[in-house]
């Protein structure tokens, strides 16, 4: 894999971008229409990390996501329909509505779930290094989570063992800054989390998450080190939370500055320009690339509007695993 993508896959990423982007937006609206309950916590803004690592991996390989993990499962190649499905707690949602926005997983596309315990995936990570070690496959397993997240004890935890077992793990921060309402630089000693990696031996990087062929080249190199067997990484990418730490959050303990200064930096504008500048974008075809996008988002929410709830009967469906030695 080189560290640059060819001509199908910026398209792909381009439209990945936008595709989470009008998913999110939309949610957003539904949200405050009262059609999905509980709390959603939004990816805008933050695009480029979704998609750019996404972008380096490959469908059979795993991915662990947080509690803000729409933007992955779409990046991830998850199908909107059943994500928005799920968000609504309907019966068609990946997890036949019991997961909701936090508990998501899809298998079939390796997203192996979001999770509103953070750095949950950091522990279970090196299990799953272990796993494709063990079956002795080339997969690889990348896992998101904040800059809040890596101040966890299991962050420290999942690195070194993943280190210490070589194991073929990506560990990418998606840094924007703020854990909830807590700025990083009250919460986080050293400044650097890709400056931990020293610690642990393994390489660390830090790059831009606001340029999503940054995120790719950075993931690449360290999918392809992975595969080798030279196992994990750890890779920091800076972007900027759009909106609030959760829905319905106004911000108040925030400088509107940063908001509009992270607009200016928006990673799908960014991935555009760059798409025109080589002559593989204009706006005829843009208009076209947005209203299928369009389209496929009304079509999810046409989808999750008219399916069913669970049944009653079922909720107790799939939450146990009958052993394969026992009837
Ligand atoms: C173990 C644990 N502690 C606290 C929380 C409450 N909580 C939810 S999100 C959040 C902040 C997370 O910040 P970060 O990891 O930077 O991710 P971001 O929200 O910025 O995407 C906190 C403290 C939680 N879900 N899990």
């Amino acid at each position: 894999m080189t560290d640059t993508p060819g001509p199908d896959l910026l398209l792909q990423m381009y439209a990945a971008m936008l595709r989470v982007r009008r998913f999110e937006e939309r949610a957003r609206e539904l949200y405050h229409a009262g059609r999905i309950p509980g709390f959603i916590h939004l990816s805008v803004g933050q695009e480029g990390v979704a998609v750019g690592a996404c972008a380096a991996l490959r469908r059979d390989d795993y991915l662990f996501s947080t509690h803000r993990g729409h933007g992955h499962l779409i990046a991830k190649g998850g199908s909107l329909r059943g994500l928005l499905a799920e968000l609504y707690g309907k019966a068609t949602g990946c997890c036949k509505g019991k997961g909701g926005s936090m508990h998501i997983a899809d298998a079939s596309v390796g997203y192996l779930g979001a999770n509103g315990v953070l750095t949950s995936g950091c522990v279970l990570a090196p299990g799953v290094g272990l796993s494709i070690q063990m079956r002795g496959t080339d997969q690889v397993v990348a896992v998101l989570f904040g800059d809040g997240a890596a101040n966890r004890g299991p962050f420290h935890e999942g690195v070194n063992l993943s280190a210490l077992w070589r194991a073929p793990v990506v560990f990418l921060c998606e840094n924007n800054s703020w854990a909830s309402t807590t700025a990083q630089g009250l919460s986080t000693a050293g400044g650097s989390i890709a400056a931990r990696a020293a610690g642990y031996g393994i390489p660390g990087v830090a790059v831009d998450g606001n340029d999503a062929l940054a995120v790719y080249a950075a993931v690449a190199q360290a999918v392809g080190r992975a595969r080798a067997g030279e196992g994990p990484s750890l890779i920091e990418a800076k972007t900027v939370r759009w909106l609030g730490h959760h829905e319905g959050d106004p911000q108040a303990y925030r400088p509107k500055s940063e908001v509009e200064d992270g607009r200016r930096r928006d990673p799908i504008a960014r991935l555009r320009a760059h798409l025109e500048g080589s002559a593989l974008l204009d706006a005829t075809h843009a208009a076209r690339v947005a209203e299928a996008i369009e389209a496929e988002v009304e079509d999810a929410i046409a989808f999750a509007e008219s399916s069913p709830l669970p049944a009653p009967e079922a909720a107790l469906d799939d939450l146990f695993v009958h052993w394969p030695w026992k009837d």
